[in-house]
């Protein structure tokens, strides 16, 4: 699997690691008094908690603990209060998923998952402060959820509301859009219906605004913050009313374009409108329009698999609707372009500048009308601004102004009105299944809905035994009338409980806030604690969530502080989404066999050098490929430090790590490159940069080698700087050096300006246009000398895999780009 011709000497990873991990643990190390800590020096270290499944800690979970662990390490060693918990997200799908896989129950599988991981994850030396561990199938936990969820439901917040839903008659039950072949069940081929289910939501979308106006202040990657605002899907203009020739009701549509109006020549509505089967004007369209439908669903279904293309766009319903400021009638379509979901179901068709409006009115020979100067309509839309023409009284001015001013003229009229659409619905969070927090509610005849007293949380989640979903469309709760069966808690009479459990992500929105007190059993988080802890100052996870976990958390947060439980509203002021790891340049998956397992490594290798290498793989943010053959260079580089602490301890002794390390005995070069060093891994650390910091460290240690600068107070430094990297290895060579304390209450070493040679400039290096590393060279060096700096690098030579440079851009002082094939 790996090579084994590492040159080792007196360094062995597995008692080493054994022996710390002993020792943190006899002194106690990682525990933290939350009570009590000063306000300034505290820092909340958040990582996404995993969900605890079949294999085990995944590469990927190892990746992204061990580098909030290093970030973590690093500012208590700079004197912070570091709180860095964790815990098991272990309610939910994929858990009840995995425990029907293998056939047990969900209940003793995870208590056997969580426990394998605690194992992993301590294994690895992350220092997490395990006092403060959660999970959230754990009733002291969920219980809080269930708390949360009344607050909402008093608040107006959590509502009922009758979904669409996909509907088998003959296996009765929901279908999952991906369960549908065309328009027939894919399990007995039935012909599905379109059912509407009363569903329990959570009103997101009165937050939208303050959801997407909140990222402006946030410190968060430009993307994670893109992929939440398109979510969001902010949209500003008006609601329109048209008339519907000889009938009274009315058509509403949303539109960004009110100006545009003068320019409507049809209307379309989304096949699952309502009106569309009133509208059929006989009983032909209303046929053509059945047939459409099924059409529709057909093409939306295939579409998934790889897009097919039919030539009907549209059926004529027969009805016209009256223009609400010129009078002219306007045919009304069924569209398959114009979805039930957004807006209202139904648009004004503009064809002149609104290039889906444009397609169809050519399909169906519709007539064009431009009113914004500026394009051709003959031959495309032009979706651009430029002065109305064609409007009545509006004509001339600019596009712009007249959105307000045709918005304007409607309201006056009552026939419409300026809006703010969002494209994000409310959050469904009832689910049909067993693994998770019953929804604490109590259905009466004579009270309805009532929400379970606050005293009686939580509703505990029976223990069945066949927890399997099935075809009636609820929740196998509903097997269990014992269970529910309650009388009501307003009136006393019979009534039942709610069966249906809630999202997992419910669960995971609020976690970060019981961490700081778990120990408190009458309040799902203490004031005082979350005044002293919170917002979290640095979350670590995965940009897969920045729309689901990450609004949900968001959202969850300024309701609380609405309702006046929490002091802030925006719960992470910082996130970074850490890389992805890829095997030998492939995504790794089960079915290609190419998954890493960390515990192999680990027991080969060591905790330490699997950290130190998924670190040094790549920038933290992008990620890296993993080849066993490269496991070896950190392996190697470890042990030659080893080496250099051994002649340290035996040599002359040093000023210590945090002065400046001057004996006269070691070259100017050396002390340089050391100071540089420290002050690099200063900065890159507390930027994420650790793959150019450890690179720093190996040129530092070759720059050692070269010039046998042997010293102690060297050695110190860069045992200090490696701890947050390789904190056992660190810990025994402090050790080694005549410490008896933990490396982890070590200063930080400074640098001594000094020492830092002014006219050296930093040169960014990117192999085939993408970042790689940072060189430093003497100002004013050419090209070629660059070029050779970049070649001598570490974290460069990694990506160009031996293959020679083609070619070479250079920006002078500031960037060298390799290009190799
Ligand atoms: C007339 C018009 C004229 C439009 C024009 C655009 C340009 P966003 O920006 O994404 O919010 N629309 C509204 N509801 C729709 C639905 N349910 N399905 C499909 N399309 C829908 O998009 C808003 C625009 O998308 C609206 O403005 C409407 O077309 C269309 F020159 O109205 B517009
Ligand atoms: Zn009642």
């Amino acid at each position: 699997m790996t090579d084994t011709t590492t040159e080792t000497t007196g360094y062995d990873a597995t008692s080493v690691e054994e022996r710390w991990q002993q020792r943190w643990h006899e002194d106690r190390l990682w525990e933290l008094d939350v009570a009590t800590l000063g306000r300034d020096a505290k820092f909340y270290n958040l990582v996404e908690f995993p969900y605890p499944s079949a294999e085990g800690l995944h590469v990927g979970h190892v990746f992204t603990y061990a580098g909030a662990d290093t970030t973590g390490r690093y500012l208590r060693m700079q004197g912070k209060s570091v709180f860095q918990p964790i815990g098991f997200d272990s309610f939910g799908i994929h858990t009840e998923n995995y425990a029907l896989k293998v056939d047990k129950h969900p209940k003793a599988l995870t208590a056997q998952t969580i426990a394998r991981y605690r194992e992993q994850l301590e294994r690895l030396g992350i220092a997490w402060n395990w006092d403060q561990e959660v999970s959230t199938n754990d009733p002291d936990y969920y219980r809080w959820t269930q708390w949360i969820f009344v607050q909402l439901f008093k608040a107006g917040l959590a509502v009922q509301k009758e979904a669409p839903v996909v509907w088998c008659p003959t296996c009765l039950t929901v279908l999952a859009f991906e369960q549908l072949e065309g328009d027939q069940c894919e399990r007995c081929g039935t012909q599905v219906e379109d059912r509407v289910m009363l569903q329990w939501y959570l009103k997101i979308t009165e937050f939208a605004d303050r959801l997407v106006d909140g990222l402006n202040d946030l410190d968060w990657p430009d993307v994670s913050k893109h992929l939440q605002r398109d979510w969001i899907g902010r949209s500003y203009g008006a609601d329109i009313t048209f008339g519907i020739d000889g009938r009274d009701d009315t058509i509403g549509v949303f539109t960004t374009r009110p100006d545009t109006l003068f320019g409507a020549t049809f209307m379309a509505l989304a096949v699952e409108h309502p009106l569309v089967a009133e509208l059929a004007a006989d009983e032909a369209t209303a046929a053509a329009i059945d047939e459409f439908v099924h059409e529709v669903r057909r093409q939306r279904a295939a579409t998934a698999e790889g897009p097919v293309q039919t030539d009907r766009r549209g059926v004529f319903t027969g009805s016209y609707a009256i223009h609400p400021l010129t009078g002219a009638r306007l045919p009304v379509y069924a569209a398959d372009y114009v979805l039930v979901e957004y807006g209202s179901g139904a648009i004004m068709g503009v064809p002149a500048h609104d290039q889906r409006d444009w397609d169809f009115a050519m399909h169906f020979g519709l007539d064009i009308v431009e009113v914004v100067d500026g394009g051709d309509p003959s031959t495309e839309a032009y979706p651009g601004e430029g002065p109305l023409v064609n409007s009545g009284d509006f004509t001339g001015i600019a596009s712009q102004e007249g959105r307000a001013a045709i918005t304007a003229r409607l309201a006056e009229e009552g026939k419409g009105e300026a809006v703010t659409r969002f494209r994000m619905h409310d959050w469904l969070i009832s689910r049909q299944r067993y693994w998770g927090p019953p929804i604490p509610i109590i259905y009466c005849e004579a009270c309805g809905p009532v929400p379970v007293p606050e005293e009686d949380l939580p509703v505990l989640l029976p223990p069945l035994a066949d927890f399997r979903p099935d075809d009636s469309g609820v929740s196998p709760l509903a097997r269990d009338a014992a269970w529910y069966h309650v009388p009501c808690p307003g009136c006393g009479r019979p009534a039942r409980r709610e069966t249906d459990v809630s999202d997992t992500f419910l669960d995971s929105a609020w976690y970060y806030l019981r961490y700081p007190s778990t120990e408190f059993d009458d309040r799902p988080f203490d004031p005082a604690r979350t005044r002293r802890w919170l917002p979290v100052a640095s979350y670590i996870g995965g940009n897969e969530h920045a729309v689901l976990h990450l609004l949900y958390s968001r959202f969850l947060a300024m309701v609380l502080q609405e309702l006046g439980h929490l002091h802030f509203e925006e719960p992470f002021a910082r996130f970074r989404a850490h890389g992805l790891i890829v095997k030998d340049g492939a995504k790794m998956s089960k079915s290609r066999g190419n998954v890493v397992i960390p515990d192999e490594y680990i027991a080969q290798w060591g905790a330490d050098t699997f950290r130190m290498y998924l670190m040094f793989l790549g920038p933290f943010e992008e990620g890296g490929d993993f080849r066993d053959a490269g496991i070896s260079g950190p392996r190697r580089f470890l042990d030659r430090v080893w080496d250099y602490v051994g002649q340290a301890a035996g040599g002359p002794a040093g000023p210590g790590a945090s002065a400046a390390p001057a004996e006269p005995i070691v070259a100017r070069e050396a002390l340089v490159k050391y100071h540089q060093t420290v002050k690099k891994v200063t900065g890159d650390l507390e930027s994420l940069n650790y793959n150019t910091a450890i690179a720093a460290m190996m040129e530092l240690l070759n720059t050692l080698r070269e010039h046998e600068a042997v010293s102690l107070g060297v050695a110190e430094g860069l045992v200090v700087m490696l701890a947050p990297f390789a904190p056992h290895f660190a810990e025994e060579c402090w050790e080694r050096l005549g410490h008896t304390t933990s490396v982890m209450d070590a200063a930080w070493p400074g640098w001594d300006e000094q020492f830092l040679v002014q006219d050296r400039v930093e040169v960014v290096v990117q192999v085939n246009g993408k970042t790689r590393s940072r060189v430093t060279v003497p100002a004013g060096a050419d090209e070629e000398a660059v070029g050779r700096a970049a070649l001598a690098d570490e974290a460069t030579r990694r990506f160009l895999d031996g293959k020679t440079v083609r070619k070479r851009i250079y920006v002078p002082g500031r960037l060298i780009n390799l290009v190799v094939g």
